[in-house]
């Protein structure tokens, strides 16, 4: 098993726009493998390529919730083609440790991607599911979580944040 370095904002490839990917062979399979391993082990219910320090539109998703029961799906090239409602839920992220907010998101989305093979597939997705797909698509477009706060809340985030990256310096 190969676990992948996550980067901690505020490393710039989480700002950058991922590339669509284009070549679907055994090195795109060998990642998905590796960022869903990485994702399990954090642990996390989804991850992005930029995550990881890859800029390509790769995602992957496990919001099943029973250990027992994994439902992994990788996402390439995902899409959000319609929406419906709003919800706001906390929200964590791996790349923004010791961080959790509120973000106002669409309650329920269809998505369209592609799979390991390069066929189109489109799911519906509701709850966690939805909240999650939403999140990993931010990542693709350079978007954090705390992009989505209100520029009280974000300035907040921004004090607070260097405290924690601070102890964290302190505790290595
Ligand atoms: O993209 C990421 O950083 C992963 C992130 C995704 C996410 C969290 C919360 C709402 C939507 C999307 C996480 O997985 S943070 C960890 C987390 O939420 C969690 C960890 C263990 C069990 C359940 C949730
Ligand atoms: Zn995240």
């Amino acid at each position: 098993m190969s676990l992948l370095k996550i980067h901690h904002y505020p490393d710039p490839v989480l700002k950058r726009k991922a590339s669509p990917v284009t070549v679907f062979d055994a090195a795109l399979r060998q990642l998905a493998i590796d960022m869903l391993d990485t994702m399990y082990a954090a642990p996390g219910v989804g991850l992005a390529a930029p995550q990881v320090g890859i800029s390509s539109r790769l995602i992957v998703l496990d919001c099943s919730g029973k250990e027992g029961e994994r439902q992994p799906l990788v996402a390439i090239n995902p899409e959000i083609v319609a929406s419906e409602g709003e919800c706001c839920e906390e929200e964590g992220c791996l790349s923004v440790p010791e961080y959790y907010a509120k973000v106002v998101r669409s309650e329920q989305i269809k998505v369209r991607f592609q799979d390991l093979e390069g066929t189109p597939r489109e799911i519906e997705a509701t709850g966690l599911w939805a909240v999650c797909f939403q999140h990993e698509i931010d990542h693709l477009d350079g978007i954090l979580f705390v992009d989505r706060l209100s520029p009280l809340k974000r300035a907040l985030f921004r004090k607070n944040y260097q405290k924690i990256l601070e102890q964290r310096e302190d505790q290595l």
